[in-house]
C-alpha cells in the first residue's frame, strides 16, 4: 500500500492536498481495522486502492460515464456525443449489456481502459475517425473517455454489477433521466441522494425532451430541480436534451468539454470519495475525548492481581520464616533445640530459604494456593471496571474494542503470575550478622552456666559453697553467679532478641511485598494496561487522521 500511496502522492502535484487526505484516510483505515465495522473499513480500503490506482494512470484523461434507467436514452446520447452509431439503440429493453467506451486522444488511454476493464472490442478511438467537417467540435472533447453503461435498474444482475463498478471508477457522471421515470423514488433513493457528496462531479440530463410539449418543459425541469435539491444535489446542472433530434447535445458536449479541459474532475471525484467514506468512518467512530487510565484504577487492578498471585501468603511466610530463623539463631540454645521440632512456616509453602537459594524456587510458587474463584472474580471485576472507566463516552465499537482488548490476554494470567513470583528475589534467606554474634554470646553464656553448674555441684559436694576462700562476687560464690547469671542472661537475651527477630521479619516481609507487587504490576501492565492503551491510541489515531481528511 505504501508504494501505491507514494505513487499517488507524486502524481497529485497541482498544489492540492488530496495526497495528504488519501494518506490520512489510509492512516485512519489501518488504525480502524478490526475495531470499526469491517464492511466500512473494507470500503475505505477500496477507496484508497481505487484512488491510488486512478492517480497512477493518465491525468490527461477524464472518464465520463453515462448512467440511467433502461430506455432513458443512454446509448442514444452516447451516439449523439460521438457522432457515430457506436452503441446499439434498441426498443427491446434492456439493450446495452456491456459498457463500451469512446476515447478522444489515445495517448496513455490504453492503461486507463484496461484499468476500467473495457475490452478492446468495446473501445473506439475518436482520433482516427474524425471527419474533417466536425474536427473542431470533436477536438473539444480531447482527453474524454466516454462510457455507455448498461441500465442500473436492470433485472440482469450482471448489469448492476457492471454499472456499480464503473460508476465508482468514473471521474464524471452523466445521469440520464426521462420524462416518465425522472421522479422514480428508486433512482433518487438508491443513486442520486447518496451521491450528494459527489455533486461537483455530476451532470443530470433530461432526455426525450422532444416528447414533452413545449409549454410543459420548463415546469418539468423545475420539478427535477426541486427533486435534486431535496436529494442534496443543488449544485448539479440539469440539461434538457433530445438525443434523437440532437436538441441540447451541443450544450451537453460543451459542459463535458469544459470539465474535461480543467482536468479537475479526476481529483474532485477522488476527493469526494475520500471525504464521503471518511465522514462515515467519523460518524461510526465518534469524537468524544479520550481519558487516560486513572492511577486509582490501575492500583486497584494491581491489588487484585497481587491477591490472585498469593502475594500476601508469600509475604506472611517470608515474615514468619525470618522471625523463626533469627529467633532460633539468637534464642536460648535449649529453646532452639526444642523449637527445631516445630515446623518452619516456610517449609509449608515449600519456600526454599536455604543460604544459597536467593530466590523462590519454581516449586515455591506451585505450592502457593491456586487463585480462588473469589480472587479470580475480583480480577475480572477490576479489569471490567478499568475498561468501563476508560471507554466511558466513546462510541459502541470502541467500547467493545477496549473491553475485548482488556481481557484478550487474561488466559495467560496464571502462568505469568507464577513466572513473576518465581523470578522475584524475596530476600528471606540471609541470617543477619548480629544474630550470629548473639549466637556466639548465647553459647558462651550457656558454657558459663554449665561451668557454674558443675562447679556449684562440686562445691556443694565438698561443703565449700560458703567458704570465704572460694572465689566470690559481691559475697556470692562465683560458681553460683556463673550458673544463675549464665541461665538468666541467656534467657533474657533470647527474649530481647525475639523483638529484634520480629523487626527483621517485618522488614523482610515489607521488602518481599514491595518486590512481589512490582513484579505483579508488571504483569498487569502487560496483560491489561498495554492492550487497553493500544485501543485508546488507535482511537486517537483514527480521530486525528479523520480530522486531517475532513479538515
Ligand atoms: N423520442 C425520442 N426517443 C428517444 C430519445 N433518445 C432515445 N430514444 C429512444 O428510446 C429508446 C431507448 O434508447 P436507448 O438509447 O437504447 O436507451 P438506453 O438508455 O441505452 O437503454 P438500455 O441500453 O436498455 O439501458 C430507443 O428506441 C431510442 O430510439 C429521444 O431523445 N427522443
Ligand atoms: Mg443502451
Amino acid at each position: 500500500m505504501t508504494s501505491t500511496l507514494e505513487g499517488a502522492r507524486q502524481l497529485v502535484t497541482r498544489g492540492t492536498d488530496l495526497g495528504a487526505r488519501i494518506e490520512g484516510l489510509d492512516d485512519a483505515t489501518q488504525a480502524a481495522r478490526g475495531r470499526l465495522d469491517d464492511d466500512l473499513v473494507g470500503e475505505a480500503q477500496e477507496v484508497i486502492d481505487r484512488a491510488a490506482g486512478r492517480l497512477r494512470l493518465s491525468a490527461r484523461h477524464t472518464v465520463v460515464a453515462i448512467a440511467g434507467a433502461t430506455g432513458s436514452g443512454k446509448s442514444s446520447t452516447f451516439n449523439a456525443l460521438t457522432g457515430l452509431e457506436l452503441s446499439a439503440v434498441g426498443v427491446r429493453r434492456p439493450t446495452t449489456s456491456w459498457a463500451s467506451a469512446c476515447v478522444w486522444g489515445t495517448d496513455g488511454a490504453d492503461e486507463l481502459l484496461e484499468w476500467l476493464g473495457i475490452p478492446p472490442r468495446h473501445q473506439t478511438t475518436r482520433d482516427s475517425m474524425l471527419d474533417s467537417g466536425r474536427r473542431n467540435a470533436q477536438s473539444d472533447l480531447d482527453g474524454v473517455v466516454l462510457l455507455d453503461l448498461p441500465d442500473h435498474d436492470s433485472t440482469e444482475v450482471a448489469h448492476h454489477l457492471e454499472v456499480d463498478r464503473l460508476v465508482a471508477l468514473a471521474d464524471l457522471l452523466v445521469w440520464v433521466l426521462d420524462p416518465q421515470k425522472y421522479a422514480d423514488a428508486a433512482i433518487h433513493d438508491r443513486y442520486l441522494a447518496p451521491s450528494a457528496g459527489h455533486q461537483d462531479v455530476m451532470v443530470v440530463v433530461l432526455n426525450h425532451i422532444d416528447t414533452v410539449p413545449e409549454e410543459r418543459r420548463q415546469s418539468m425541469l423545475d420539478d427535477i430541480r426541486r427533486l435534486l435539491d431535496a436529494d442534496g444535489l443543488d449544485r448539479v446542472p440539469v440539461l434538457a436534451v433530445s438525443a434523437r433530434q440532437g436538441t441540447g447535445i451541443d450544450e451537453l458536449r460543451a459542459e463535458i468539454a469544459r470539465r474535461a479541459a480543467d482536468k479537475q474532475a479526476t481529483s474532485a471525484r477522488i476527493d469526494a470519495d475520500v471525504r464521503a467514506v471518511a465522514a462515515r468512518l467519523a460518524e461510526e467512530s465518534g469524537s468524544a475525548p479520550t481519558r487516560a487510565l486513572s492511577e486509582g484504577r490501575v492500583a486497584a487492578l494491581d491489588e487484585a492481581f497481587a491477591e490472585a498471585a498469593g502475594v500476601p501468603v508469600v509475604v506472611d511466610a517470608v515474615e514468619r520464616a525470618t522471625r523463626a530463623k533469627v529467633g532460633r539463631a539468637t534464642g536460648w540454645p535449649i529453646v532452639g533445640w526444642l523449637g527445631g521440632i516445630r515446623p518452619d512456616p516456610s517449609r509449608r509453602l515449600d519456600l526454599d530459604l536455604g543460604d544459597d537459594a536467593r530466590q523462590l524456587s519454581g516449586r515455591a510458587r506451585s505450592a502457593v494456593p491456586e487463585a480462588t474463584q473469589v480472587q479470580r472474580a475480583r480480577v475480572d471485576t477490576e479489569v471490567r471496571a478499568l475498561a468501563d472507566e476508560v471507554s466511558a463516552g466513546l462510541n459502541r465499537p470502541w467500547v467493545d474494542a477496549v473491553h475485548r482488548a482488556s481481557v484478550s490476554r487474561l488466559d495467560e494470567l496464571g502462568d505469568r503470575l507464577d513466572a513473576a513470583l518465581a523470578a522475584t528475589e524475596v530476600g528471606a534467606s540471609r541470617t543477619p550478622a548480629w544474630a550470629w554474634l548473639v549466637r556466639v554470646v548465647q553459647w558462651l553464656l550457656l558454657a558459663a552456666a554449665v561451668v557454674g553448674l558443675v562447679w556449684t555441684g562440686g562445691l556443694l559436694g565438698t561443703g565449700k559453697l560458703s567458704d570465704p576462700d572460694t572465689p566470690q562476687v559481691a559475697g556470692v560464690a562465683l560458681a553460683l553467679v556463673l550458673l544463675v547469671g549464665g541461665l538468666v542472661l541467656g534467657i533474657l537475651l533470647g527474649l530481647v532478641c525475639r523483638l529484634g527477630a520480629a523487626g527483621v521479619g517485618r522488614r523482610r516481609g515489607e521488602l518481599a511485598d514491595q518486590r512481589l507487587r512490582t513484579a505483579v504490576s508488571e504483569v498487569s501492565r502487560e496483560l491489561v494496561v498495554v492492550p487497553v492503551d493500544a485501543e485508546l491510541t488507535a482511537y486517537t489515531s483514527v480521530r486525528s487522521a479523520l480530522d486531517r481528511v475532513l479538515g
